[in-house]
C-alpha cells in the first residue's frame, strides 16, 4: 500500500494519479506494485508518465528514444536472474525474485538529467542497492561495483548493429552504491518497468547523467579497480567515470549549464549534482571538479 501522509509535497497531484490509470488498455499487460513508503526529493511538477515510457534512451534497442519502445517486443524480462561475482562473501546467482523479495519497494521521485540536455521528474519504485549490496557481504577489496546489462543480439536488434562495444557496462565507486539515494528500481508511476525503461531491474543514481542508471542488469561484480564504463570506452573526451551532473563543466559539444526539462518550453538551470549537492558533494571533497564529469 501506499503510505500518504498529509504533509507529504505529492507532486504528482499536478499529474493525477487518475489520468495515467486512465490509459487502461496500455495498463492491463502490467502488474500493480505493492509500494510500502514514499520519498519525495523535489516538488517539481513529475513528467508524465506518456513521456516518460515513450522518449528514452537504450541503445541495445537502437540509437533514437523511440527505439526501445517500438523495438522491444521480443525481450523477455521474465523469468530474470542476477549473478554476483568477485570481491564478497557470497557470490552466486539469484533469481529476480530473490532479489526482489526481502526489499519492500517504496516510491522515490527523482529528478533524472540526461547528459544531452534533457531531464524529467520519475516517480520510480525501488530500494536502496546498499540493502541488497550487504547481503553478499563484499570484502576490503570491494572499492567499485560493476554492472552489465543483459547482452542477447537476438531480443536486442541494437546489439547487431555494433554502435556502442556491448555489454553496456557501468559502475559506482563503493561510497555511491551504498549512499541511500541509489536504488534499484523495479518500476515507475507504481507498475512494474517496461522494456524501454530497463525491465526488470535497473540502477537509478539521480545525481550523476543518465547513462550511469543502467538498465535490465544481469551481473554485479565487486571489483578493486575502477571499472571502464561502456560510454567513456566509446568516447573518452566526452564521458567520464563520475559523471556527476555539473553546470560548470561542459561536453566537448554542449554546454551542461541548461536543461530543457521535457514538457516545458522554457530551459532551466542545471544545479550542481543534479539538486542533490547537500546529501552527496561530501563524498567528492579534494577531488578535481573536471575529473568528477
Ligand atoms: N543498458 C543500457 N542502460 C542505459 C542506457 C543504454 O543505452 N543501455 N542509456 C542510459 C542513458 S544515456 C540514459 S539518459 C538513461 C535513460 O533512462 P530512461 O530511458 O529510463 O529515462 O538510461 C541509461 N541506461
Ligand atoms: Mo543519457
Amino acid at each position: 500500500m501506499l503510505i500518504k501522509k498529509p504533509s507529504d509535497v505529492w507532486s504528482s497531484d499536478i499529474t493525477p494519479r487518475a489520468t495515467y490509470l486512465r490509459r487502461r488498455d496500455f495498463l492491463a499487460a502490467l502488474v500493480t506494485l505493492p509500494i510500502t513508503g514514499r520519498m519525495v526529493t523535489t516538488t517539481d511538477a513529475l513528467t508524465p508518465r506518456q513521456a516518460v515510457t515513450s522518449y528514452t534512451n537504450y541503445y541495445e534497442f537502437g540509437s533514437d528514444k523511440g527505439a526501445a519502445t517500438t523495438n522491444g517486443g521480443a525481450f523477455k524480462a521474465s523469468p530474470w536472474s542476477v549473478t554476483i561475482a568477485g570481491e564478497c562473501a557470497k557470490p552466486g546467482t539469484y533469481t529476480l525474485e530473490d532479489i526482489l523479495k526481502p526489499h519492500p519497494l517504496e516510491e522515490r521521485v527523482y529528478r533524472m538529467r540526461c547528459v544531452e540536455g534533457w531531464s524529467m521528474v520519475i516517480p520510480w519504485d525501488g530500494f536502496p542497492l546498499a540493502n541488497l549490496l550487504k547481503r553478499f557481504e563484499p570484502n576490503a577489496k570491494a572499492k567499485f561495483v560493476e554492472f552489465t546489462t543483459a547482452n542477447r543480439p537476438q531480443e536486442m536488434p541494437g546489439i547487431r548493429r555494433h554502435v556502442l562495444n556491448f555489454p553496456y557496462v557501468e559502475a559506482l565507486r563503493m561510497d555511491e552504491a551504498m549512499h541511500p539515494l541509489t536504488i534499484l528500481a523495479a518500476g515507475l508511476y507504481g507498475d512494474t518497468l517496461l522494456t524501454q525503461n530497463g525491465a526488470p531491474l535497473r540502477l537509478v543514481v539521480p545525481w550523476k547523467y543518465g547513462f550511469k542508471s543502467i538498465k535490465s542488469i544481469v551481473k554485479i561484480r565487486f571489483v578493486e579497480k575502477q571499472p571502464l564504463n561502456t560510454w567513456q570506452d566509446a568516447n573518452p573526451a566526452y564521458y567520464g567515470f563520475y559523471a556527476n551532473v555539473n553546470p560548470d563543466v561542459s561536453t566537448p559539444s554542449y554546454s551542461q549549464a541548461t536543461e530543457r526539462r521535457i514538457g516545458e518550453f522554457f530551459m532551466r538551470r542545471t544545479l550542481p549534482f543534479n539538486g542533490y549537492a547537500d546529501q552527496v558533494a561530501s563524498m567528492y571533497t579534494g577531488m578535481d571538479p573536471k575529473r568528477l564529469y
